[in-house]
This record gives C-alpha cells, sequence and structure tokens, in this order.
C-alpha cells in the first residue's frame, strides 16, 4: 500500500511512563514504527516521506493556542532551568470541574496541565517536529487518495493521535492524525467522511473534535470505557450533539471480549458507515486488539488482521489508514501489513 512514513517520529522517544503504580520502559517507543516500515519494505511496498505541510489543516482541527503551546513548549521549559533539557516534563496539576480553563496561565507547569488529560505524553526535545512530521504524512496520504493518486494510503507515524483533542495532548498523543486527515478529505471534496477507529482504546480525542459535526461520522470499536483507558468518554450513549446528533456511534466490547463478538461489532459499524454513504473512509488503525498486546484485553490473532483488511476494503470506499496503538514487539509489524494486505488484495 502506498505509505508515507514519518522519519521524523524518533525524534520523540520518552524515557519512561507511569504504569499501574510504577515509572516503566515506555510502551510507545520509535521501534514501533520502524518495525512495520522494514516489514513494509521486505513485502515490496512503497514508502514515501510527506513533501507536504499539514499546518494549515491541524488548525482547523485544534486550538491555535494549544498548537502555539506544543511549537514552544520545550523551549519554554528549558529556558526554566539549566538543567532541565536533561529531564521530561510530565504534567502534575490539571484543571478539573469548578477550575479555570480558559485563561492560559504564565507558569509552565500548569500550562502542561491545561493542555493535557494525562501524564502519558511528555514533551521532548523532538516532540513537536516528530509530531508535525506525522501530522504532515497523514496530510500527504489523504491528498493522495483525495487526488485519486491511490484507492488508498497508511500513513505510518508515532506518536499516535486519536487521544488527542482540539486542546489537549494525552494516551501518548499530541495532535490527532485521524481529525488532520478527516479535515483534508473534506477540504479536498469530500462531503461526508467516516473515521472507523479500532484501536482497543477509545479515541476519545477524535468524537470531541466532530461530536457536533455531521460531516464527519466517528465510529469506535474498543475496551469498555468503566474499566479501559481512556474511561472517561466511549459509551454507547453518546451519540453526538446539535448538528452532530446521530453522528457518533460507540460499540464497547467488555475486557476479554471473544474474537466472535469484535468481528460483530465490526459487521454493526460496516453497516452504520455504509448507510452514511460517506466519499471516504479513514480508519485510526490501532493494532492492540491483538491477543498479545501488553496492555490490552481483546482476543485478535494475526489471520484475524487479514480478515479486518477483506471486511474493510468491501466497504469499496477510498480510504487512508493512520497508525495508532499497537505495542506487542515481535508481531505488531506482521499484523499492520496483514491489514493492510488483506485491503489491497480484495480490491484487486
Ligand atoms: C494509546 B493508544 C498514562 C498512560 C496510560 C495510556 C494508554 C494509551 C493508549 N500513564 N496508558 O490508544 O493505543
Ligand atoms: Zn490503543
Amino acid at each position: 500500500m502506498l505509505t508515507y512514513f514519518n522519519q521524523a517520529h524518533v525524534l520523540h522517544a520518552a524515557p519512561y511512563e507511569y504504569f499501574r503504580g510504577d515509572k516503566v520502559v515506555a510502551f510507545e517507543k520509535p521501534e514501533r514504527a520502524d518495525w512495520v516500515a522494514s516489514r513494509l519494505r521486505e513485502r515490496g511496498h512503497v514508502i514515501h516521506s510527506p513533501d507536504v505541510d499539514a499546518l494549515q489543516v491541524m488548525g482547523q482541527v485544534h486550538s491555535e493556542r494549544y498548537l502555539r503551546f506544543l511549537f514552544t513548549a520545550w523551549q519554554q521549559w528549558t529556558a526554566l532551568a539549566p538543567g532541565n533539557a536533561e529531564l521530561a516534563p510530565f504534567p502534575s496539576v490539571w484543571p478539573v470541574r469548578t477550575l479555570r480553563d480558559d485563561l492560559e496561565p504564565d507558569n509552565f507547569t500548569a500550562k502542561l496541565g491545561l493542555y493535557s488529560m494525562d501524564n502519558g505524553a511528555p514533551i521532548l526535545a523532538g516532540t513537536w517536529q516528530a509530531v508535525k512530521g506525522g501530522a504532515d504524512a497523514t496530510h500527504a496520504a489523504a491528498l493522495a487518495v483525495a487526488h485519486c493518486k491511490a484507492p488508498s494510503a497508511f500513513a505510518l507515524t508515532r506518536p499516535p493521535g486519536h487521544h488527542a483533542g482540539a486542546d489537549f495532548m494525552g494516551g501518548y498523543c499530541f495532535v490527532n492524525n485521524a481529525a488532520v486527515a478527516a479535515q483534508t478529505l473534506l477540504n479536498e471534496g469530500a462531503q461526508r467522511v467516516a473515521i472507523l477507529d479500532v484501536d482497543y482504546h477509545h479515541g476519545n480525542g477524535t468524537q470531541s473534535i466532530f461530536y457536533e459535526r455531521s460531516d464527519v461520522l466517528f465510529v469506535s470499536i474498543h475496551g469498555d470505557p468503566l474499566t479501559e483507558y481512556p474511561f472517561y468518554l466511549g459509551h454507547v450513549e453518546e451519540t453526538g450533539q446539535g448538528e452532530g446528533a446521530g453522528f457518533n456511534v460507540n460499540l464497547p466490547l467488555p475486557a476479554g471480549a471473544s474474537v466472535e463478538d469484535w468481528f460483530a461489532a465490526l459487521d454493526h459499524a460496516l453497516a452504520r458507515i455504509s448507510a452514511y454513504a460517506p466519499d471516504a473512509l479513514v480508519v485510526s488503525l490501532g493494532l492492540d486488539t491483538f491477543a498479545g498486546d501488553p496492555i490490552s484485553k481483546f482476543a485478535l490473532q494475526p489471520d484475524d488482521f487479514s480478515i479486518l483488511g477483506r471486511r474493510l476494503a468491501k466497504t469499496e470506499r477510498s480510504s487512508v489508514f493512520v497508525f495508532e496503538g499497537g505495542y506487542a514487539c515481535v508481531h505488531l509489524a506482521s499484523n499492520t501489513v496483514n491489514v493492510l494486505e488483506g485491503f489491497e488484495l480484495t480490491l484487486l
């Protein structure tokens, strides 16, 4: 599959994350994307570097103050104290209910908390470049599909994006690449775009960005937020608001759900997408539904990823695949390629 690879991704490499009360080696690491890139090359897929600038589209799905903060955060942080370049600033205070989020404080830690949903997205020296490169790769993939250079394209990038909202980072995510892809397709003439999020974790950022819009249908299959990250969004009754009423579909499954139940949810998702009759499809392609994923609890096997690709192809929509989660080092690359090849071979 035509792939746009964000080579700047290596510039964002968190040394550790907080997990079950402990500091552990980060699950979301540069090798993830490199493994997938090598596997794609081995299998003869063409990999391009993005040669476009996504900044304008990023501004359509994120707030200006948030993007300005992301762009300047490392510089603000290192200007504060001489040793700061050796440290990763994690947020430690958040404006939850009753606290004001309309005013941007002067204090750096306060700003960091204002723009974060959790402590899972540390700002590092190269974070902006990595994240901007990811948005560029996604923009390029969406442009290629919009301009009919290919029926489908893959944005191979990290860190992932689907937890990032218009105004906040979190859950490893900074810029919502799926939203960038959908907005690009609309800008290029699509009337309606569907986003299918198959990552194990609910795409709260994507849902919230499009919650009051009818030009983007968001459909997600994920672990029940009552027990699974991101916890505070992703329930069945969240169906959209205002203009967007009826254009948000959550299909949560209990942690430990069977493969059969997962594919039943997929059928339901695809039926909803089909009824919407979108001009294009964006797939938030998380591979953490794999049985061997270290932080997730679904049970898909390698062959199931080929089946997923085949079922997606049956929708016969121009499709942009955006890489999201997936943390099982040994199988991540082959599972990803199984989806993409399952899709392409069915189209042929
Ligand atoms: C990202 B994606 C905070 C991080 C807690 C977050 C999981 C994010 C998954 N310490 N874990 O949807 O695969
Ligand atoms: Zn995930």
